[in-house]
């Protein structure tokens, strides 16, 4: 019995998503599954081929809606869950009982831990402080800009090892660990630990190569990256820099990817006017109202560039 589970790679909610998943579905549905996982990424074009759902269950955690038939749980809260109107429809239709969204969780873990405990009768009290940070990390829930960069809890080592660390076998080695054991105790085991410091030198530079190249204009901190190769940075990292600023936009490069990243500063003295998930859609993205991306092949990143401009002036205020 192979329970296959595909959850949002380089996310800390999507890692969460899965532990929380998985250690439901083992206490609640069957003890004996045998578990593999695999992460989904954004990208420009096919983002499901079929050989994906090759479990005898199939679960999609913290990522796009797909109606294939082998897909049998899905648990997401982003504003644009749908690929197409033909799957919203298809979700619509869906009488499983097995599939739910709710985009007014700030993340997918702590709502797969409460239909899981009021459907399920599931215990998430071991997770407690998995479900905790995944709210925070998801939800930009920190004090300050500070907070949201600051390496000394466990959780945000973390998340910096998921979103920034290079292994391909990262994620679902944090999965199985995670299911049994704190994030503290996480954090000090190998090769885990070891990643840790390299990682957090890198954040360094992270941060020292977006303060050279960001523009804080007009309540927008704009930054183009795509030269210096830098992916996987916090997103905090903007506001950081320009605590002024209502929303970030930036644009980077990776081998899969050319990504434009638009976000709004949770501490901003101005609030957040706009819904960028409605934005990025108009431009084949989505995500929340509050963050949101597009990506465009590797090759397109002019194209990519001239979005970001502008997408950065339909979001400047008014001089
Ligand atoms: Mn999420």
């Amino acid at each position: 019995m192979k329970v296959k589970v595909l959850f949002h790679d380089r996310c800390f909610d999507g890692i969460a998503s899965a532990v929380v998943f998985s250690r439901f579905y083992r206490e609640r549905v069957n003890s004996r599954a045998e578990f593999a996982y695999a992460g989904l990424m954004h990208r420009a074009g096919r983002i499901f081929d079929d050989a994906l759902f090759d479990g005898d269950e199939n679960a999609i955690v913290d990522f796009k809606y797909s109606s294939s038939d082998r897909l049998t749980w899905w648990f997401d809260h982003h504003d644009s869950a749908f690929l197409s109107p033909e799957d919203e429809a298809h979700f619509r239709r869906d009488r499983s009982g097995k599939k739910f969204l709710d985009p007014s969780y700030k993340s997918c873990t702590k709502l797969v831990a409460d239909i899981a405990a009021s459907r399920f009768g599931f215990d998430p009290t071991p997770l407690e402080e998995l479900v905790r940070w995944a709210d925070i990390i998801d939800g930009a829930q920190y004090p300050n800009p500070q907070a949201a960069i600051d390496l000394s809890e466990p959780a945000m080592k973390v998340m910096l090892v998921v979103e920034a660390g290079r292994d391909d076998h990262l994620p679902e080695r944090l999965i199985y660990a995670l299911q049994e054991r704190t994030l503290a105790e996480v954090v000090q085991e190998p090769p885990i630990a070891e990643w840790i410091e390299p990682l957090a030198q890198w954040h360094e530079q992270a941060i020292e190569t977006i303060r050279r190249v960001v523009r804080c204009e007009r309540g927008v901190a704009y930054f183009d990256v795509s030269e210096y190769g830098l992916e996987g940075y916090n997103k905090f990292i903007p506001y950081y820099l320009c605590p002024e600023a209502t929303y970030s936009i930036g644009v980077s490069l990776s081998p899969v990817r050319a990504k434009i990243s638009v976000g709004s500063n949770p501490w901003a003295p101005r609030p957040r006017r706009h819904n960028l998930a409605r934005i990025c859609e108009r431009y084949g993205g989505g995500g929340h109202a509050a963050v949101a991306a597009i990506s465009l092949p590797p090759e397109e990143i002019e194209q990519a560039r001239a979005i970001a401009q502008e997408i950065a002036r339909e979001l400047q205020q008014p001089e």
